[in-house]
């Protein structure tokens, strides 16, 4: 059964590593893609999404009968190569401009859809501000509507085409958008949309892969409750994966839950990949206590800011200057907030100047560095412009006008070789130090200050002992991956100490393929655990340091009535059957972990105390006369023979004694 219709987007990320080719492991080779539509109101965005997909984006009555986008629309084709594109369809009206943000953050591609007979109006205008702020990796103009222009070229004028043609040249010149290809379709006659397809794929094709940094980030841009189900989320994936069974946490809010279904496209999946339109079945958190806006994440691996520094870009043809103090509205992912702006280093900031500002958010929200912004003016409404995170947790509030403060800023925003290999190691897991470095590709001088660096702030952890530089072979862990490595071991052997107290601990194999980690990892993990007395190894089971196998009441009350039948008979005691029968299998297995029981066979069991004591009364009879027969140990504990038999066999197979015929004798006198 579905549970998902899909829906949107994502802050849109560029890190320092999105420079950087970095497919080099095949775990980190799935990506999926998103791309959406863009253009002013009526211009035939969603008609051109229902004729590329067979499935009109617009859902709700209001937007049919008003024959309008109002919330964002999802859908999904797939492109002649196979590969399935996501698409987040939005509105062109200025009145819906906010929805068009939080469905367009995380998008591989535009389509800047102009319809034919109008051409450039001021909605292209602010998409295309938009899309070119956001700097969104690719983008295609599409002129729609041709069935309509062809008769409106003026008698002996040029064709109406080309002065439409020529106006968004003019438009796009100093945009992301100036060398896009523009193509001609009519979604009422369906022409030109195998063009469209053909160009979509080539354009995409060029693009680099989406990273999996291994630290997903999900916008929220829905939130359901499907019954049968329960909580549904859904927004375009970026940074990582997400997998069934996850422990998720929703920031800012900070509630934990457990994904219990995904779906991408409208079908059931085990894992979710970066850029896939996803939706999240979550256990453990309610409907009502999701907003739009929030983030789906692994615990631990963000952290909610209320403050940031940024680069900022005021657009050329904003109605007023920027001013330090000033209230706007600040959009990054699927969230918006109230900010207020400082503006550092300048007085104001005048149409089409850019300069550093810190924000000061009223709503937490969920950025990191690199991430891109909107801003815009609450009222009027008006895009004023945008940027790039250069800090996500600044220290504090800045001098406005301090030098240092500034210089800081733009190595920030440059990156340093630390930030760049700190990058390369939340794409890698835990890896081979060299490895990480080959990722960065950084060269090696820089590459082994930042290594020096990453270390000293703990920022990356070795595992293993050896040499720490750029050619070496330790493995190494980002700290946010090895605090969740480290939660996830710890939770588990907890967990497998609540769900079975009467066990010594979790057998090494069955935490190992638990974890899902490597043989070489788990080793030095339980190693580095046992360096610090939080977990301990013995006999191949592993445990809590500190865990103690505890009986309740009633199972002490088992126990003693077992105990008083050994009691009766020490040297014929119960069978381990009989035990079994009479405590239960668990009680026996967990007499046998404490060792006050010690099985000698399948069937023969002895207290502690009565197995030393047979024990040593057997060496000392040996000592005395050289050998004994299973006939006199029979008879020195008015035993029988099965008991006597056992004994031997077992003090034999652990190398006590030897059998020579009818004797046994001292292994080592
Ligand atoms: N003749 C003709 N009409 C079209 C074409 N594409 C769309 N239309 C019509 O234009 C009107 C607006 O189309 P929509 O697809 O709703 O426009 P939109 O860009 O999605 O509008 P918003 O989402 O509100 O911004 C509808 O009446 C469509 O039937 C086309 O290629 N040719
Ligand atoms: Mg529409």
């Amino acid at each position: 059964m579905l549970f998902a219709v899909a829906a949107v987007p994502g802050g849109h990320f560029k890190s320092t590593l999105s420079v950087v080719e970095h497919q080099t492991e095949s775990e980190h080779c799935q990506f999926m893609r998103v791309i959406g539509t863009a253009g002013h109101v009526d211009h035939g965005k969603s008609t051109l999404i229902a004729a590329l997909t067979g499935t009109h984006p617009d859902r709700l009555k209001e937007e049919q009968a008003r024959e309008m986008t109002i919330e964002l629309g999802f859908g999904w084709m797939t492109l002649p190569s196979g590969e399935e594109v996501g698409i987040v369809d939005v509105p062109g009206h200025r009145d819906f401009i906010e929805n068009m943000l939080s469905g367009i953050g995380g998008i591989d591609a535009a389509l800047l859809i102009i319809a034919a007979d109008e051409g450039v109006m001021p909605q292209t205008r602010e998409h295309l501000a938009i899309l070119d702020l956001l700097q969104v990796p690719a983008g295609i103009i599409v002129l729609t509507k041709t069935d309509l222009a062809s008769d409106i070229t003026p008698a002996g004028g040029p064709a109406w085409l080309d002065l439409v043609e020529n106006d968004i040249r003019a438009a796009v010149a100093p945009t992301i958008f100036r060398d896009s290809p523009l193509v001609h379709v009519s979604a009422k006659n369906k022409t030109g949309l195998d063009h469209l397809v053909q160009t979509l794929s080539k354009i995409l094709e060029q693009k680099p892969a989406r990273i999996d940094l291994n630290r997903p980030r999900l916008p929220i841009d829905r939130v359901f409750s499907m019954s049968g189900f329960g909580t549904v989320v859904t927004g375009t994936l970026i940074d990582g994966h997400l997998a069934v069974g996850d422990e998720v946490q929703i920031l800012p809010s900070g509630l934990t839950g457990r994904i219990r279904g995904l779906q991408t496209h409208k079908k059931k999946e085990e894992r979710a990949v970066p850029g896939s339109r996803t939706a999240v079945n979550i256990s453990g958190i309610e409907t009502e206590q999701i907003r739009r806006g929030e983030v789906v994440v692994h615990p631990k691996q963000y952290r909610p800011t209320r403050r940031l520094d940024a680069n900022f870009q005021l657009l050329q043809d904003v109605s007023s200057p920027l001013h330090h103090g000033q209230e706007v509205k600040f959009f990054v992912g699927a969230s918006e907030t109230i900010a207020t702006l400082r503006l550092l280093g300048k007085e104001e900031l005048n149409p089409g100047e850019h300069g550093w500002i810190q924000l000061e958010l009223r709503d937490p929200v969920i950025t990191v560095r690199g991430d891109r912004y909107i801003l815009r003016r609450p009222s009027p409404g008006e895009t004023l412009g945008g940027g790039v995170v250069v800090d996500h947790q600044p220290r504090g509030r800045h001098k406005r006008f301090d030098e240092e403060i500034l210089k800081s800023l733009e190595s920030l925003a440059k990156g340093s070789p630390g930030d760049i290999l700190f990058e390369a190691a939340l794409a890698s897991n835990a890896a081979i130090l060299k490895d990480v470095v080959l990722k960065s590709r950084l060269e090696s001088n820089s590459a082994d200050s930042a290594i020096k660096e990453l270390m000293e702030s703990g920022k990356l952890i070795t595992l293993e002992e050896g040499a720490v530089n750029s050619s070496s072979d330790v493995l190494v862990i980002a700290l946010p991956h090895w605090d969740r490595l480290r939660d996830k071991t710890l939770q588990m052997v907890q967990s497998y100490h609540r769900s079975f107290p009467l066990r010594r601990g979790i057998p090494r194999e069955e935490l190992k393929s638990r974890l899902k980690i490597t043989p070489r990892l788990f080793t030095v993990l339980i190693k580095k655990f046992a360096l610090e007395n939080l977990l301990a190894e013995m006999e191949g089971v592993v445990f809590s340091v500190g865990h103690q196998i505890k009986f309740n009441d009633s199972q002490q009350a088992k126990i003693q009535v077992l105990m008083r039948k050994f009691e009766q008979n020490p040297f014929s005691p119960p069978t381990v059957k009989e035990c079994q029968a009479e405590t239960g299998e668990e009680i026996v297995e967990a007499l046998i972990e404490l060792g006050e029981l010690v099985p000698v066979s399948n069937d023969v069991i002895f207290r502690k105390q009565d197995y030393d004591s047979m024990a040593s009364k057997i060496k000392e009879m040996i000592k005395e006369n050289g050998k004994i027969t299973l006939a006199e140990v029979r008879d020195t504990f008015k035993t029988s023979r099965k008991y006597a038999q056992a004994l031997l066999e077992y003090l034999d197979s652990i190398g006590e004694t030897i059998r020579e015929g009818d004797f046994r004798k001292l292994r080592y006198k």
